[in-house]
């Protein structure tokens, strides 16, 4: 399913000209982040960068077709999601920084973000333990009887995990209200999607677990959004799950860690700058005559200034107390946890340099 604009028009699916641009300078910002934290881990500033070069289409359409009240369950990459939702690039800098604003206040993994006011959810190291999570919330809002959707992420990779099974196989059986959106971006770290699965395409595993699966062109926004949206009111209308396999790359490394150049070539790579998110989209905004290349130039600058400030801020703000990392785990804190801090802080009173 494609709405590129060199077919002959280009379906909105109902997102008005505010909308249409609110996805465009999320995806140009989106971008602009991937250089500028690049830089930041490089500079050492900040401990690891995970991104979404060339995935921000499938990214920022499906985000987007989520409703406030729906809850999304990210893997690593879906921070745009958050931005689209609205949370300010300053808060995901307080995150990488991991300072005293920072919503985990320092204690998750860099790509381990949290929005609770958007229903955000943070991911696990473990890739795929977010989704029977997900499944599991959208059980509870189907008890309830909330008319919410579940969105839950996940990489062709985690395709495979054990608990993309569980997730489905529980969520067919119950008709939960969820969405699994599986990002194919052809790789995973250094392991091609051709040695995850036998079978053809990994939507097609949904008629196993007895709901729709389907394809789409994941370097649309447009179509991401559309097929999103119609899947988001499926659920909401107790019509159960929907596999949605969004069919992108991972133009970049698979974090600051990870150097693609030793077990993939180039050649493969190009094909996929050719197709950029982006681009493909200001084509479809032109079409519309929503897009000309002034705006483009005004956003990228808009971006380049929001991030510039965002992260200088971050980086003014102070680190944690320590013994937040003993706080927020119980309701009460239980005599252990009270004897492991207490003993923290004698230690830190009688060597004052060392934590
Ligand atoms: C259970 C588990 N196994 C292995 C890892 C190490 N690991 C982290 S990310 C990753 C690749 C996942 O690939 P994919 O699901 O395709 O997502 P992508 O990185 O392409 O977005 C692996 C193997 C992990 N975090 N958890
Ligand atoms: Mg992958």
């Amino acid at each position: 399913m494609s709405s590129d604009s060199s077919t002959a028009t280009v379906d909105t699916h109902g997102l008005d000209r505010e909308g249409l641009h609110h996805a465009y300078r999320t995806m140009v910002l989106m971008r602009a982040m991937h250089d500028r934290a690049t830089n930041l881990q490089r500079q050492g500033r900040i401990h690891s960068w995970l991104g979404c070069f060339g995935q921000e289409a499938a990214i920022i359409g499906s985000g987007l077709a989520m409703a406030k009240e729906d809850w999304i369950f990210p893997s690593y990459r879906e921070h745009a999601v958050a931005l689209v939702r609205g949370v300010p690039a300053r808060k995901l800098f307080d995150h990488l920084y991991g300072n005293a604003e920072d919503n985990a206040k320092g204690r998750n993994l860099p790509p381990e973000y949290t929005f609770r006011d958007i229903n955000y959810v943070s991911i696990s190291a473990p890739v795929g333990t977010q989704i029977p999570q997900a499944v599991g919330v959208a059980m509870a809002a189907k008890l309830r009887k909330d008319p919410i959707a579940v969105i839950t992420y996940f990489g062709d990779g985690t395709s495979s995990t054990a608990d993309a099974h569980t997730g489905m196989n529980f969520a067919g059986v119950w008709k939960a209200p969820v969405i699994f959106f599986c990002q194919n971006n052809g790789w995973a770290i250094s392991v091609p999607t051709s040695q995850q699965t036998a079978a053809e395409t990994i939507a097609s595993r949904a008629v196993g677990y007895g709901f729709e699966g389907l394809r789409v062109d994941g370097n649309d926004l447009l179509a991401v959004y559309g097929v999103t949206k119609a899947a988001a009111e499926k659920a909401r209308l107790g019509g159960g799950p929907t596999l949605i396999e969004a069919m992108t790359y991972r133009v970049g490394p698979h974090s600051t860690s990870d150097d693609p150049t030793a077990y993939r070539d180039d050649a493969e790579v190009a094909p996929w700058r050719d197709r950029d998110p982006i681009a493909v989209y200001e084509r479809q905004l032109a079409a519309l005559g929503h897009w000309d290349e002034a705006f483009g130039q005004e956003v990228r600058a808009w971006a380049t200034a929001e991030l510039q400030t965002a992260a200088r801020e971050a980086s003014e703000v102070a680190q944690p107390e320590l013994t937040t990392i003993f706080e927020e785990v119980y309701a009460e804190m239980p005599w252990h946890i009270r004897e492991q801090r207490d003993a923290h802080m004698s230690l830190r009173a009688a060597t004052p340099t060392a934590h």
